[in-house]
């Protein structure tokens, strides 16, 4: 049975019905919009949330099960299985998770493991911890029935040892060439809940950690205003505490692209080169309402809205 098909049947008829009636029984007055919004142009990921949230699941569930199709993917290099690995050759992936209630959980430096979103997500439901890293939060994996697994592919593994000959270290990314996937859901019950995962940079230090397992950095919820998620160059986020900063400027009464602005502008005004790195934020708020924005051009991300996925070009600083 094909992956799509299998999810849709998972989800079966009833759920819908159930949830109008529950929400009927408590007279709530919401709209019961559902939205969900994904950086780069991760089309099936994007769709199969959702559909989840269109029917009746839960935001959290839809961006960790959305977010897992680029965790399998082979041909992303940047998230999951196939991702590139650090300069010694491993491939170490980081993740967090926020939902509607504020409770989050993180890996950090994960090795043998593909679903690490989903990872996260245990973590914050089955430990009296927040992050785990490393060692730790493999051991906790297998613990909890998942498979280890190689997750150098045998193409990564080529493009490394490529990379070995000149041992050439870049902090300046390419900027078309990352695809981290974060992604924010808005479900039925009106909260938000995001996910976030990636391999981290091609080759960085053994043990580098960037922004996208730092809740605050790579992803905020605040299912009172609304939530971001960050992708590219992960130090330049972290030092300003990119998602978090775009909430709390929703928060003040900013729309969610004039946050996503105001917080790519702060990082550019104290790094005025241009070409130097890329940053993106991608932002929606209680009322389902969007916005983007990156310090270079060729960022897009994808907006699942009435039933459509659609891939949006951001508008960028440079
Ligand atoms: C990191 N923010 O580890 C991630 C990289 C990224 O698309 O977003 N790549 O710094």
């Amino acid at each position: 049975m094909k992956r799509r098909n299998f999810i849709f049947d998972i989800f079966s008829v009833g759920l819908m019905s159930s949830i109008t009636t529950r929400l009927k029984a408590n007279n709530l007055n919401f709209s019961p919009m559902v939205r969900s919004i994904s950086t780069w142009k991760t089309t099936e990921a994007n769709f199969i949330a959702g559909s989840m949230l269109d029917k009746g699941i839960d935001a959290l569930e839809a961006a960790v099960t959305g977010v897992a199709i680029e965790e399998e993917n082979p041909k992303n290099t940047t998230v999951g299985f196939g991702g590139a690995p650090d300069r010694t050759g491993k491939v170490t992936l980081d993740a967090c998770v926020m939902n509607h209630l504020g409770d989050c959980g993180s890996v950090v430096a994960v090795e043998n493991i593909v679903n690490v979103a989903k990872l996260a997500k245990d973590v914050m439901e089955k430990t009296p911890h927040v992050m785990l890293a490393g060692k730790g939060a493999e051991e906790f994996a297998i613990s909890e029935g998942y498979k280890k697994i190689n997750l150098l592919t045998e193409s990564s593994k080529k493009e490394w040892e490529k990379w070995l000959e000149n041992e050439e270290y870049k902090p300046l990314i390419n900027i078309e060439n990352h695809d981290t996937i974060g992604m924010l859901c808005l479900d039925k019950n009106n909260n938000i809940s995001g996910a976030c995962t990636t391999s981290g940079l091609a080759y960085k230090m053994k043990g580098r950690v960037g922004d996208s397992p730092i809740i605050g950095s790579g992803l905020f919820i605040d299912n009172k205003i609304g939530g971001a998620v960050a992708t590219g160059l992960g130090e330049e986020v972290v030092k300003t505490v990119g998602s978090f900063l775009v909430v709390e400027l929703m928060r003040q009464g900013n729309s969610p692209q004039d946050a996503c602005e105001i917080a790519v502008k702060r990082i550019v005004s104290s790094n005025s080169q241009k070409n130097k790195f890329q940053v993106a934020y991608i932002a929606m708020n209680k009322n389902g309402e969007v916005g983007s924005y990156s310090i270079e051009p060729g960022f897009s991300y994808m907006d699942y809205v009435n039933g459509k996925n659609k891939e949006i070009i951001t508008e960028s600083a440079f």
